[in-house]
């Protein structure tokens, strides 16, 4: 099917009203693939059972049908209907067999059957089976599969599907097969199958009830060394899943595939999970600490959904963040559980602010739990994602940890092997946590950011009291809001003493409250929202001083780390404002001062602590966004900060640089620590800072070190950038992944040449819109440049644009990922606003757009 639209045709709105179930399900299939990456045959056998009277429909995308045949016999009785396979059956349960040709080679979406250098394999969720084959693709369509693969044997000596393997063997001129059995039921878009030249990591792990499991991570042979942190990661999370929330493993194999060209980090398919390499791939040379950190999370984020998304799925796609939100909160927890909960806490929250905060502000705002949609793949976003998570840890917070997993228990426990939705994970756990959940509801349905107002009062006997206000903001169709239910952890301290009076978890339930905190006789600082406990935006009443205690004082790590960052902000927002940064900005300079000196704080945290807050997050204060301020006001602050903490910068830089590499957590905070003081040394302009920089790059045995120095170079304009970026690329062009970085530093640079730089490269040999990860560094890398996007004329929004259109020739999910940072255009000034604004305009105007495309730049010219 086309799905190509015209201003004529605009796509259709599919809504969660009206859900209804199947018409028909489909207990058992077998499918047959005779792989080619030129030409592939899939013959299908669907055992399908009436639960309606109403015709079959199987869904199609692009399929022609080559032979159709009911209960044995070949039939012209069907028809074809925006692609589907429409056929009127007489009886309550047929056998449908079909059989239709594929080219996975000319498959650039990456959606159904399509081939990633010398590698055939599939990717289905959510609406990508279609592109197979016929079948009712709607994850409350649960089937048992057999999967039998042929293919060339020199070409595809490993053939991969889901559950087990019950044979093999060599057939007639070179070919060979496998024949898979997954015996667990499963929606369409957890099918998967693979076949390349692939080595594989094996390993095993034993399951508490005593069970061996086979573990295999597949790559290209040259990339197997590379394999070791991911397995090692899946182990870890396999063993925590069985001590945190009592999930073991079922299958008696668990593949993982890494291929190069993915849309998305990852996919969890029954058995078969199937990897962005990005997140597979790793060692010292050429992978960061934080690259080490995104494999572990996201193996184990795709792992956990074997329980939360698999076993139990979701019924329809507006369930989405049934099992993405809370899959994320538990790998949240898990990878807290393997680093540093208090930074692995700061970097989730940034994560929330940078992406989560801006869509629910912007056009593109909707509810955890979406109404309506044009393309399902546009709403793979940071609210299902992160914002879902947030909502699975406010009941955390509320109910605890033992009654959490009373409600997690009784969850899986009730709706195993079914497709469940958001209401039932809330019944569960109202049932088993014992808590009502009624007004905690309106969180699922209501988008926007709340905004808490929170104001310390005092009563004359001492009693302090907290009286809180919340509002939401407008969203898309939804002008009018109602407060919801936030939990925020509070706690007072006495400002003589430093002492902490007790923390208490104060339920905001209605628009306004006064809540008594406890008596201080003396002066007090309030320290609210402790740990992030609610994703809202705060604005406390807090003055200078109050916030410098707290950054000082503060034995809550997160909310140490905010008044930190609420100075700086502080500071930043009155340089824009009146080129003054009032009392604010010497309280961050000594704060920061502070917490280098203080030899109790761990090197991790006073890295995530003293960095500035991003330029995006400073303009999201604003009324009007000013990026060159922002950015100017930015730079006077890191600069004051820097030469203001001269030789303790220098004395982290340089600390353990000369220790080989190891893979502790010291270690891991001291490169972190030793980037952002390189960073803040080349701001202060010290006169060695350059060529500290490049002698860090060169002397570096590990890619965090040489990459951070690379960093800190690429804004400036000293020699040793080109030095560094020229060896870099020799050093590593051979390798994929870390090409990406070095297109994504340069789109990154704060240069004002950025624009022209990104186009050349744009032109580069290496550079190409065909993968993902390629375009994302570059293109993607691009558009989160606030400085370069933004440059005066509005030359960065065009190139933008025709990027994008070029990108949705070829891979319209990925097109329509790009578009965010365009749909921003109302919050900034006129000449800006219409200039980004006449950008779309010229979109929704190109003849052909997709239909991902199309939904994005509608809803974001709005
Ligand atoms: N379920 C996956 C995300 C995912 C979604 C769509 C895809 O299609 C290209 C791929 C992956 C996850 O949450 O990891
Ligand atoms: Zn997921």
């Amino acid at each position: 099917m086309d799905t190509r639209t015209s201003p004529a045709a605009p796509p259709k709105t599919i809504r969660r009203e009206d859900y209804r179930q199947p018409d028909w399900i489909v207990p058992d299939v077998a499918l047959d693939f005779d792989l080619g990456a030129e030409r592939t045959v899939v013959r299908a056998r669907l055992e399908v059972r009436r639960q309606a009277p109403a015709p079959l429909v199987l869904d199609g995308d692009g399929l022609v049908p080559v032979a159709v045949r009911v209960d044995g016999q070949a039939t012209e009785a069907w028809r074809l209907d925006g692609g589907a396979l429409v056929l009127d059956l007489p009886g309550d349960a047929h056998v449908v067999e079909t059989e239709v040709a594929l080219s996975p080679q000319t498959n650039t979406q990456l959606m159904g059957l399509y081939a990633s250098g010398g590698l055939l394999c599939t990717q289905c969720e959510a609406e990508g089976f279609r592109r197979i084959t016929f079948f009712p693709d709607r994850p409350d369509v649960l089937s048992r599969y057999r999967v039998r693969l042929v293919a060339d044997k020199a070409r595809y000596p490993v053939l991969l599907s889901n559950g087990d393997l019950v044979g093999s063997g060599d057939l007639d001129d070179g070919r060979h097969f496998a024949e898979w059995h997954d015996p667990f039921p499963k929606p369409s878009y957890l099918f998967a199958a693979v076949a390349g030249d692939l080595a594989e990591r094996r390993d095993s792990f034993t399951t508490a009830s005593g069970r061996t499991v086979q573990l295999g991570i597949w790559t290209r042979a040259e990339d197997r060394p590379r394999t070791a942190h991911a397995m090692e990661s899946l182990k870890l999370s396999m063993a925590w899943d069985e001590r945190v929330y009592g999930r073991e493993y079922d299958l008696g194999i668990f593949n993982i595939v890494a291929v190069n060209d993915f849309n998305f980090g990852a996919m969890e398919n029954k058995g078969l999970n199937i990897f962005n390499t990005r997140y597979i791939l790793a060692d010292p040379d050429e992978a960061t600490d934080s690259d080490y950190d995104g494999i572990a999370a996201v193996v184990a984020h795709e792992y956990f959904h074997n329980w939360s998304g698999n076993r139990v799925t979701c019924r329809d796609w507006f369930q989405l963040s049934l099992k993405e939100g809370f899959t994320v909160f538990r790998d949240q927890g898990f990878s807290a559980d393997l680093g540093s909960p208090a930074v692995r806490r700061i970097e989730d929250v940034r994560a929330l602010r940078a992406t989560q905060f801006p869509e629910d502000a912007g056009p593109l705002a909707h509810p955890v739990r979406p109404e309506s949609y044009m393309e399902i793949s546009n709403f793979y976003t940071a609210t299902i994602y992160n914002k879902g998570a947030e909502l699975i840890r406010m009941i955390h917070t509320l109910v605890g940890p033992g009654r959490f997993r009373q409600g997690s228990d009784l969850y899986f426990e009730r709706h195993d092997g079914e497709a469940a939705t958001c209401e039932d994970f809330v019944v569960a756990m109202e049932v088993g946590a014992q808590v009502d959940l009624t007004a905690f509801r309106r969180w699922y349905g209501q988008a926007g950011t709340p905004r808490v107002e929170a104001r310390i009062a005092r009563v004359e006997d001492g009693t302090v009291s907290l009286a809180l206000r919340q509002s939401t903001p407008p969203t898309p169709g939804q002008p009018d809001k109602s407060p919801v239910p936030i939990p925020l952890r509070t706690a007072l301290f006495d400002r003589a003493s430093g002492a902490r009076l007790a923390e208490q978890l104060v339920l905001l339930e209605d628009a306004e409250a006064t809540v008594a905190l406890g008596r201080a006789p003396g002066d007090v600082a309030l320290s609210i929202n402790r740990g992030f406990s609610a994703p809202i935006v705060l604005v406390a009443d807090r003055a200078t001083d109050e916030l410098a205690f707290l950054a000082a004082h503060d034995d809550d790590p997160f909310a140490r780390y905010e008044a930190v960052q609420g100075l700086m902000l502080e500071a930043l927002v009155d340089r824009v404002a009146s080129g003054d940064a009032g009392g604010a900005a010497d309280a961050a300079v000594d704060a920061v001062g502070a917490m280098l000196a203080d030899p109790a704080l761990d090197d991790a945290f006073v890295a995530e602590a003293a960095l500035l807050p991003s330029e995006s997050f400073i303009g999201d204060q604003m009324l009007v966004v000013e990026p060159l301020a922002i950015h100017d006001a930015r730079e006077w602050l890191r600069a004051r900060i820097g030469r203001a903490h001269l030789a303790a910068w220098r004395e982290r830089q340089e600390r353990g640089a000369n220790q080989p590499f190891a893979y502790t957590p010291e270690a891991k905070g001291r490169r972190r620590l030793r980037g952002v003081a390189l960073a803040y040394l080349l701001a202060a302009r010290d006169t060695d800072a350059a060529a500290r920089a490049l002698d860090q790059f060169q002397r570096a045995d590990n890619m965090t070190d040489r990459f951070s120095a690379l960093s800190a170079l690429v804004g400036s304009d000293a020699a040793e950038r080109e030095t560094a970026l020229d060896a870099f690329r020799v050093r590593h062009g051979g390798s994929p992944l870390v090409l990406d970085k070095w297109f994504g530093v340069q789109a990154g640079s704060s240069r004002s040449d950025t624009l022209e730089t990104v186009v050349r490269l744009s032109r580069d040999p290496d550079f190409t819109l065909a993968n993902p990860n390629r375009a994302r560094a570059l293109i993607g890398g691009f558009g989160a440049n606030q400085l370069a996007l933004h440059d005066d004329g509005g030359a960065g929004y065009r190139f933008l644009a025709d990027q994008i259109l070029q990108l949705d020739r070829l891979n319209p999910q990925t097109a329509a990922r790009l578009v965010p940072p365009l749909g921003r255009w109302r919050r900034f000034g006129e000449a800006r606003a219409a200039a980004m604004r006449a950008q779309l305009e010229r979109m929704l105007r190109t003849p052909g757009l997709s239909r991902d495309l199309y939904e994005q730049v509608f809803r974001s010219i709005d």
